[in-house]
């Protein structure tokens, strides 16, 4: 019998990121949704969630700009099975995947880092293999886990040093509330 590729311990919780992005149908109220439906998974509860950020797309030009943000939770659920509720939670908020690289989304929810975990199969790569390229990424993981390291790569502070942050707007906490500025786009 061959042995699992990856091998948790899920008895205990393990502290787990999560990326969020949005740029079709409300984003802002999109990445609400999602926040609500982490907190809802079973063996998982809600550490922390980080304010919201508007930001061009990367990807193919012409698309609106995305709403990201990131979770912090602690699981008992082991990085496959994560993986799947994650991809049901995308599927539960209408996402469609179709075959353009970086088409706008309903809702996209990357698993970022799992733990101290290296985990690199046809499924999953954790670390996630470009969050030290992304500001959008770096910016609120920096904003709710100002120590953290990611395995292999050096800290987030490190990293986003390296990157420009310049494209980030924040939303305010009122329109993050709210989903106000939505009902414009
Ligand atoms: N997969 C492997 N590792 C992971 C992981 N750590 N987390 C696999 C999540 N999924 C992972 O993902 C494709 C496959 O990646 C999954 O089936 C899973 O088995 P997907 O969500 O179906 O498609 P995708 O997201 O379009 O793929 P890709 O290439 O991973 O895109 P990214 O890197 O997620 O980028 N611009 C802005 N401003 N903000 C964004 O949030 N996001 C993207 C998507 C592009 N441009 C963006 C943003
Ligand atoms: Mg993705």
């Amino acid at each position: 019998m061959t042995a699992p590729a990856v091998q948790v311990d899920t008895t205990s919780a393990s502290a787990v990121h999560i990326g969020i992005g949005s740029n079709l149908e409300r984003p802002v109220q999109q990445v609400l949704q999602a926040r609500d439906a982490l907190a809802d998974l079973p063996k998982t509860r809600l550490l922390g969630f980080s304010p919201l950020y508007r930001n061009p797309a990367v990807g193919p030009h012409g698309q609106p700009d995305y709403v990201n943000a990131v979770a912090a939770i602690e699981t008992r659920l082991a990085p496959h099975e994560l993986l799947d509720a994650l991809q049901a939670i995308e599927a539960n908020q209408g996402r469609v995947r179709g075959s353009v690289r970086w088409a706008p989304r309903i809702l996209d929810l990357d698993l970022l880092l799992y733990g101290n975990c290296e985990i690199s199969d046809e499924r999953l790569t954790i670390p996630h293999p470009r969050m030290q390229q992304r500001a959008f990424v770096l910016k609120p993981l920096l904003d709710i886990a100002p120590d953290m390291d990611v395995p292999g790569l050096g800290s987030v502070t490190a990293l986003l040093a390296a990157v420009s942050e310049a494209s980030l707007q924040r939303i305010d906490e009122d329109e993050a509330m709210t989903g106000r500025r939505d009902d414009a786009l």
